[in-house]
């Protein structure tokens, strides 16, 4: 099959999870506190335009109520919404796409649900899974942890920058660094030739959000124009 795509999501992929905004305990219907959204919320009015939704704990029907809100929350500023590995949610709830992870299905199960048009990611932590995407069609991947991070420490050492450098060399589609980016870190991960960065603590765990999204905005914005 081939196909010619020229959507990407844009620099800055926000990423909910990794317990960063505590979801209410104990988990009931719909399971996400107000906080929640006021977050995402902050760091759309920085300028957020790419926000996925992860958040393993909650069960189907607290995912797709949370997922319907963030719908509407995201359109309102015309941001991209995706839905980690549910296919099924991100098509009721109108997502853009969905980001598959490893364990997930293919971006080609993905797109009998959500049709053609749909914008899938998939998480690669290796030159492997990496190619493998890129065979299977993905629009665009996350790469990591490149640097250490907590939630992802029980999978030993992290890339590194130079094992981005060759994977981001050798895939042609948009490479994400993930896994401890952080506003000083932008510039060396975009030098290495990811194309973004995929972000969760430092800009939700962050105690201003909407100042933490705004700065990693604008040094994105000044290490690209300045390339
Ligand atoms: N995949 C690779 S690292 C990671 C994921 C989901 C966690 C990223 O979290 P943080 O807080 O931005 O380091």
């Amino acid at each position: 099959m081939s196909r010619t795509r020229t959507k990407t999501a844009p620099d800055l992929y926000l990423i909910t999870g990794g317990n960063v905004i505590p979801l209410d305990p104990p988990l009931k219907r719909g399971g996400v506190n107000e906080g929640f959204f006021d977050r995402i919320k902050s760091a759309l009015d920085a300028g957020v335009r790419a926000v996925q939704l992860r958040e393993k704990e909650l069960n189907a029907r607290d995912l797709l109520q949370t997922a319907e809100r963030l719908r509407l929350l995201t359109h309102g500023y015309g941001a991209l919404f995706f839905i980690n590995d549910r296919a099924d949610v991100a098509k009721l709830s109108g997502a853009d796409g969905v980001h598959l992870g490893q364990g997930g299905m293919s971006p080609a199960a993905a797109r009998k649900i959500l049709g053609e048009e749909a914008i899938i990611g998939v998480s690669a932590h290796n030159m492997t899974e990496a190619r493998k995407a890129k065979k299977d069609h993905a629009d665009f991947i996350t790469l990591g942890p490149v640097y250490p991070t907590p939630s992802k420490a029980h999978y030993g050492a992290p890339l590194g920058l130079k094992t981005l450098k060759k994977i981001a060399g050798l895939v042609d589609i948009p490479v994400y660094a993930i896994g401890g980016i952080n506003k000083g870190r932008v510039e060396e991960v975009i030098a290495a030739g990811a194309s973004g960065v995929a972000v969760i603590s430092a800009i939700l765990s962050a105690p201003d959000v909407r100042k933490s999204a705004e700065e990693i905005i604008a040094e994105l914005n000044r290490v690209k124009t300045s390339r």
